[in-house]
């Protein structure tokens, strides 16, 4: 099942994969892995879907709430999360969290919280200016803007996300761009690089709010074990040239399965339960951080701006 969307998905996009520095690009990118990177918590400050589900409940009329009201449905969540790890066992190295948040358990959590949502019909209240005003409110992490500018020019920017809507995060990213070039002297940002990054993410919309872009990719992703079997599967096997940047230990699959992994955000309590698993955290320094090797080796930072200096440089 898992490997028969997998392959739809990937025969499907099959144009998104080659890894290719603009021709006559200035820079020297060779040095530098692909990038994928996961969204909420990472790219941005906010768990963009809670701006999305706050957005939801706003627009749905008190009498269709078919859903319990919000907190109350996050804690249910939660309580399944915890449930599903207390039913697998143990987590005490890397190993094991990989596995568990890789496991069908652990998927079948964010399955049928998506599910149930989808089922509630509460999504069809939506609506494009509804979506509009919630992307306003999604705040980033300093620096991704600086950084995609720079790294655009290196190739293709891949988001590998567990949130809801594709069309959802292609707005935000589109609303934060233009901020951005509204806010700067961008004579030379290319104008169009909200839609040159790659979305792949679940589609919880039924209809069109967004204008579609040739980068969205509805995909399930529903964990990170899902997330590392389609990076794979993006670069055909090969993950010595990879990047992945994720800010939960959801994302612990490709943190640890890519060719290099960075833990955004400074996230100390999960910083210290990855090091008592046996995980070795170093923090993302300069260039030469993304060549260190090691087993369960992850770099650690708190926001874009060493990535930025890092692509900057490179283009020199
Ligand atoms: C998004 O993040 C900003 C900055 O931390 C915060 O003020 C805001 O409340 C967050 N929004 C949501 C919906 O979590
Ligand atoms: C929690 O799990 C139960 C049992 O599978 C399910 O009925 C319920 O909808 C789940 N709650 C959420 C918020 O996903
Ligand atoms: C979107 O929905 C809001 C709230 O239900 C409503 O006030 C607004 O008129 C709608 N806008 C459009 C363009 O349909
Ligand atoms: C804006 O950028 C252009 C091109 O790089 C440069 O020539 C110009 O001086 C800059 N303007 C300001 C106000 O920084
Ligand atoms: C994150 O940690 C690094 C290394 O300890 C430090 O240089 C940086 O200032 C921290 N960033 C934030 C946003 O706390
Ligand atoms: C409800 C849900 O699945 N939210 C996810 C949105 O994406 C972030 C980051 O990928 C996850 O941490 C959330 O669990
Ligand atoms: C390079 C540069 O000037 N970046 C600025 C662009 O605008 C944002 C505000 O949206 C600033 O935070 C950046 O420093």
């Amino acid at each position: 099942m898992e490997l028969l969307w997998l392959s739809t998905v990937f025969l499907t996009l099959s144009p998104a994969l080659a890894f290719s520095p603009r021709p006559g690009s200035p820079c020297s990118c060779d040095e530098l892995p692909r990038v994928f990177t996961d969204f909420d918590g990472t790219i941005s400050v906010n768990n963009t879907i809670l701006n999305f589900a706050e957005a939801v409940y706003a627009a749905t009329p008190a009498n269709k709430r078919t859903l319990p009201p919000l907190a109350s449905l996050l804690a249910e969540y939660e309580a399944n999360i915890t449930k599903a790890s207390q039913e697998y066992g143990s987590q005490d190295t890397i190993a094991q969290e990989v596995a568990f948040e890789s496991s069908t358990l652990r998927r079948n959590v964010d399955v049928t919280l998506f599910d149930r949502v989808a089922a509630s019909g509460m999504i069809s209240y939506l609506n494009s200016s509804i979506l509009q005003s919630a992307a306003e409110t999604v705040v980033l992490r300093p620096d991704f803007w600086e950084w995609a500018v720079a790294a655009s020019r290196c190739g293709v920017i891949t988001v590998l996300s567990n949130n809801f809507s594709t069309q959802w995060l292609r707005l935000v990213l589109r609303t934060t761009y233009a901020n951005f070039l509204s806010a700067n002297n961008t004579t030379h940002h290319p104008t169009n690089l909200a839609d040159k990054i790659e979305v792949y993410c679940p589609e919880i919309l039924t209809t069109q709010l967004v204008t579609p872009s040739p980068a969205d990719h509805p995909a399930p992703l529903h964990d990170g074990g899902d997330k590392l079997v389609l990076l794979r599967r993006l670069v055909r096997g090969d993950v010595s040239r990879t990047l992945y940047l994720g800010d939960s230990v959801d994302d612990l699959p490709p943190l640890v399965g890519a060719g290099h992994g960075v833990l955004m955000g400074n996230d100390t309590g999960l910083m210290a339960m990855l090091t008592k698993q046996g995980a070795t955290l170093e923090p993302l320094v300069d260039e030469t951080s993304l060549h260190a090797e090691g087993k369960d080796l992850i770099l650690t930072t708190g926001d874009w701006s060493v990535l930025a200096s890092i692509w900057e440089e490179e283009e020199k």
